[in-house]
C-alpha cells in the first residue's frame, strides 16, 4: 500500500494511493458507508499503533462521480468516517502538488459531504472552500454527569460540532487532558440526549473557544474529534462551523478575515460568504508540509498486522 504523511498545522494526514478495498462507482456518500460498515479493519490497520499515530486522518483517493474533480476523497480517523475534513484537504492538496498532478492554482476535490475548491498559492499553502456550513441549534444547555452544566450551539461544516464558546477550561497546552475529558463527557451525553442535527445526526467532535491573548489571533480553540484525540490545527470542518457561529451572531461580516489559532498555536485565516440557503461558505487557509513516503506492509506473520487494538 503506497501512502505519503503530510501534517497541516501538526495535524496528521495519510493519502493512500492504492491497496484500498474496491468501493465501486457509487455517490461518494454511499462509498463512505460501504467503507464504514463492511472495511472497519481496513482503515483502522492503517490509523492504528504502530502503523498509525494518534490524531492521524486517513485520506483514501477513489475516482470522483464529478468528472471535473481532480479525485474523489474519503477520509478517516481510527474511530469514524469522516464526511469531509479542512486540514485533510490540505494536506491531500500539498500532496496533489508534491506527486506532480496538479499545480498552483484551483481544482475541485470530491468528498461524501459535496465538491470543495482548493486553491494551492504555493506548493504548501492553500485555501479550501468549504460545502455550506450552519447553524442548527444556538446555546443548548446539556447536564454533563461529573461536570458543571454546558451551554453551546450545534453547528455543521461537513461533520457535526457542538461548539462551547467561552471555554469554562482555559484553550492552553497545560489544560489537554482537562479538555479532552470534558469534551468526550459532553459528547457522550449529547449523544445520549439526542442533541445533534436536524435529522438526528450524532455530534462527533466538540469545540471550545476561548479569546487569544494574541491581539493579531481572534481565538483559540480546542478541538475533540471521533478517536478523543485532540486536533493539531483548527480544525477545517470545525472552523467552518465556528464561522456559521459567529456570522449567526452577527459577530463576523462577510469577507471579514480572521487567524484562529489551535491549542498549539496553529493558525488558519478564516472568512466566509453567505451561502444559497441560509448559511455560510467557509474559505480556510492554511499550510501543510509532506513528511514521508512510504510503503505500508501488511505481514501475515506479524501478530499486530491489524494494529494494536485495546
Ligand atoms: O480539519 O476538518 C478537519 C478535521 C476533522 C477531523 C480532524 N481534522
Amino acid at each position: 500500500m503506497h501512502v505519503i504523511d503530510s501534517h497541516t498545522g501538526g495535524e496528521p494526514t495519510r493519502v493512500i494511493l492504492d491497496g484500498a478495498p474496491d468501493l465501486g462507482s457509487g455517490p461518494l456518500s454511499a462509498r463512505a458507508g460501504l467503507l464504514a460498515t463492511q472495511h472497519r479493519p481496513f482503515w483502522r490497520s492503517v490509523m492504528l499503533e504502530p502503523r498509525g499515530q494518534p490524531a492521524m486522518v486517513g485520506a483514501l483517493l477513489v475516482p470522483p462521480v464529478d468528472p471535473s474533480c481532480v479525485t474523489g476523497v474519503i477520509y478517516f480517523d481510527v474511530d469514524a468516517v469522516l464526511g469531509m475534513c479542512g486540514h485533510g484537504t490540505i494536506g491531500l492538496t500539498v500532496t496533489l502538488a508534491y506527486l506532480g498532478r496538479i499545480g498552483v492554482g484551483s481544482h475541485r476535490i470530491e468528498t461524501p459531504a459535496g465538491v470543495v475548491t482548493v486553491e494551492l498559492h504555493d506548493p504548501n499553502t492553500v485555501t479550501v472552500t468549504n460545502i455550506e456550513s450552519r447553524r442548527v441549534h444556538q446555546a443548548v444547555t446539556i447536564e454533563v454527569p461529573d461536570f458543571e452544566p454546558v451551554t453551546g450551539d450545534v453547528a455543521y461544516g461537513g461533520n457535526w460540532f457542538f461548539i462551547v464558546d467561552p471555554s469554562p477550561v482555559p484553550v492552553e497546552p497545560a489544560n489537554i487532558r482537562q479538555l479532552t475529558d470534558l469534551g468526550v463527557a459532553i459528547r457522550q451525553t449529547s449523544v445520549a440526549q439526542s442533541v445533534g442535527g436536524e435529522a438526528g445526526e450524532p455530534i462527533d467532535h466538540v469545540i471550545f473557544q476561548d479569546a487569544s491573548p494574541d491581539p493579531d489571533v481572534h481565538s483559540r480553540n480546542f478541538v475533540l474529534c471521533p478517536d478523543d484525540a485532540y486536533d493539531r490545527s483548527p480544525c477545517g470542518t470545525g472552523s467552518s462551523a465556528r464561522l456559521a457561529c459567529l456570522a449567526a451572531d452577527g459577530r463576523l461580516a462577510p469577507g471579514e478575515e480572521i487567524v484562529q489559532a489551535s491549542v498549539i498555536g496553529s493558525p488558519y485565516r478564516l472568512s466566509y460568504q453567505p451561502g444559497p440557503n441560509g448559511g455560510v461558505i467557509p474559505s480556510i487557509t492554511g499550510q501543510a508540509f509532506v513528511m514521508a513516503e512510504s510503503r505500508l506492509i501488511f505481514d501475515p506473520a506479524d501478530p499486530f498486522r491489524s494494529g494494536i487494538e485495546i
